[in-house]
């Protein structure tokens, strides 16, 4: 069940009026607040703050929000450094937030504890300025009837972003299935319907391992079983990202005859869809960023010459850390483009192993290179080890906050922890009901599953 209540309050710098502001929010001058509560549990609840500065611009920020009582805890935040005393909350901005432009805004979220009912802020402060707000409840906007492919439509990229049929910009939300050659059981009608309907997802990440008994094996057979998962997306309306699951060796080139051979049938026989999205090596790893883009520069005319308007994702230095696992960073790549057009560039992370480095690294990188998350763990790199809940949560505000595209690996029911379902869930026929997820699955549904709201106009 989701629950969205959210309370608008405005920050004024002018002192003294505010307790004339009524049910709804005012014209401000200084600063906004959205306040949501995006999940409430028995005694907790889950907020998200969006702070938007109205004033002159800051280098820093300190946001404090005002219970009724010091019986609120919190008990963790992200985006943000985050304390406590007595019912005062205080977020102070990081590196990658902290600076907030006239009309910037700074999306920071925390998770509470209570007893009693659900404290509603009383006040917010920016900067040492008090303001009290009205609260004001606010309805999740409307769903636009359609699939993710029916409003979206064939996308491209648009500056840094990855812009739908109305040239705007959208962020896709969805899943990784494991390695197509170990887990082919659990893509049937069954599961994808449950990653359509219920986890209401954008898109169905295509895992297709090209060595450990992968492609390399059986390249008629696996293009035929990537082929039919991209038919099981097309026909619920989710985009298909084809991956060139490249691992070991970490060099692309490695299987640059392989790669053109796949490429150049997949596209021909997808190039009239509208849902598919090339992702042409998951992580090169042990190799130069040069070597990385002599590659793309061979592949990606072999997917044009079938499918001129698909957008073609490229992998990045250190297992597509944008070169950070590499002691590098983009500006290798900012410096040094692959030459094509209608690109991305892939980061991974694994939450509890990649942190505020790689996150700082994505922040900067954002605003020069279109990126897409077509792989992320809430684990560790390993794919297994404890959920890291604040990692992942903060991961996800912030390619939310930049409207950046994800997969998550994997929809599977692997024994790991990464995986989204109890293992032995694909031996059934059971997607659905919450018994079958692990943590990480429950996390990630309730993540995909928010309202997209794509731009129609
Ligand atoms: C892991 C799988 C694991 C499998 C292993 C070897 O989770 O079951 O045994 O690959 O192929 C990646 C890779 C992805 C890894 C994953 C977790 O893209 O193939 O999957 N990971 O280790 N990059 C970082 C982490």
């Amino acid at each position: 069940m989701k629950r969205f209540l959210a309370l608008l309050a405005t920050c004024a710098t002018i002192l003294g009026l505010t307790a004339l502001f009524g049910p709804q929010a005012v014209a401000a001058t200084g600063c906004k607040v959205d306040y949501t509560v995006t999940s409430q549990w028995e005694g907790g609840y889950q907020a998200g703050v969006k702070v938007t500065n109205l004033g002159e611009p800051v280098s820093g920020w300190t946001l404090a929000i005002t219970m009724p009582d010091a019986g609120q805890k919190l008990v963790q935040g992200w985006n943000a450094t985050w304390s406590q005393s007595g019912s005062t909350v205080t977020a102070v901005g990081i590196d990658w937030n902290r600076a907030l432009a006239t009309g910037a805004a700074a999306d920071v979220g925390l998770v509470g504890s209570f007893t009693g009912a659900n404290p509603k802020p009383t006040a917010f402060t920016l900067n040492g300025v008090a303001c009290t707000g009205s609260v004001d409840e606010t309805p999740s906007p409307e769903p636009v009837d359609g699939t993710p492919v029916d409003i979206n439509g064939q996308v491209h990229v648009c500056g840094v972003h990855l812009c739908n049929q109305y040239d705007r910009p959208v962020q896709l939300r969805g899943m990784s299935t494991h390695g197509i050659q170990w887990f082919s059981q659990c893509y049937n009608d069954a599961s994808v319907d449950a990653l359509a309907k219920d986890w209401k997802a954008d898109l169905l990440r295509v895992a297709m391992y090209v060595q450990e008994d992968g492609y390399e094996t059986d390249p008629a057979g696996f293009t035929s079983r990537v082929n039919s998962i991209v038919d099981m997306a097309e026909a619920r309306g989710m985009y298909a990202l084809i991956d060139f699951h490249t691992l070991t060796p970490g060099d692309p080139n490695f299987n640059l005859d392989r790669a053109k051979t796949f490429f150049a049938s997949v596209a021909a026989r997808n190039a009239d869809k509208k849902n598919v999205i090339y992702e042409i090596a998951n992580e090169p790893n042990g190799v130069s960023w040069t070597a990385i883009k002599s590659y793309a520069e061979q592949v990606i005319p072999v997917i044009r010459a079938a499918d001129p308007d698909a957008v073609v994702i490229v992998g990045t230095r250190g297992w597509s850390s944008l070169g950070v696992s590499d002691g590098s960073n983009e500006s290798e790549i900012v410096n040094n483009p692959v030459n094509a057009a209608n690109i991305m560039y892939a980061f991974h992370f694994y939450a509890a192993s990649h942190k505020d480095a790689y996150r700082a690294t994505v922040s900067r990188a954002a605003s020069q290179l279109p990126l897409f998350v077509t792989e992320f763990g809430t684990v560790s790199a390993t794919g297994g080890g404890a959920l890291d809940r604040a990692s992942t949560t903060t991961w996800l505000d912030l390619l939310d906050q930049l409207k950046i595209g994800y997969a998550n690996w994997t929809y599977s029911d692997a024994p790991e922890s990464s995986a989204a379902f109890q293992p032995g869930t694909c031996d059934g026929s059971d997607y659905s009901s919450s018994g079958v997820l692990t943590e990480s699955g429950t996390l990630l549904k309730s993540r995909i599953s928010t309202p997209d709201n794509f731009p129609t106009s």
